[in-house]
């Protein structure tokens, strides 16, 4: 009889334990930090006296989101262009923000859309580093912040 007790015991422990595990994978999975993906991130260099930059990267986000601001110690206030054909001329547009949809890349790159910085606050020197900060939206109108360090190159290899 003493002996079941202590079997039973011992099975409890078992199963809490099975539980346990269960939960840290599930919990593991559900919060897993890889929400948004950011790649071939990189700033174009400027001239001494250029107060303009161009930032560009590649997003892709495991669910719908929006890019809505982005902020950088490196210049005054940075805005989203995109690259429009008008009557043969090129022109940039200001965007009010820009749409991931789930598990799909977006480009920012030469002649396409792309980070417009300005009033920058230093020239980018090839070789040295921007912080940006990117600040999404949810579908349900949460932020999530996202903080990047693009490399300053005179041209995308
Ligand atoms: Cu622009």
């Amino acid at each position: 009889m003493h002996q079941m007790i202590n079997l039973t015991f011992i099975n409890r422990i078992f199963s809490l334990t099975t539980i346990f595990c269960f939960l840290l994978i599930i919990y593991g999975c559900s919060n897993k930090k890889e929400e948004i993906l950011i790649t071939d991130n990189w700033v174009r260099s400027t001239p001494p006296g250029e107060t303009v930059g161009a930032a560009y990267l590649t997003m892709k986000s495991n669910r719908d989101l929006t890019l809505v601001s982005i902020d950088s110690p490196a210049a005054d206030s940075i805005e989203i262009h995109s690259m429009i054909m008008e009557n043969g001329i090129m022109k940039m547009r200001q965007m009010d923000n820009l749409n991931l949809k789930a598990g799909e890349s977006v480009k920012l790159e030469p002649n396409g859309f792309h980070l417009m910085l300005f009033d920058l606050k230093h020239p980018l020197v090839s070789g040295q580093n921007v912080t940006f900060n990117l600040h999404f939206k949810d579908p349900q109108g949460k932020i999530i912040n996202e903080s990047i360090s693009s490399p300053i190159s005179d041209s995308k290899e």
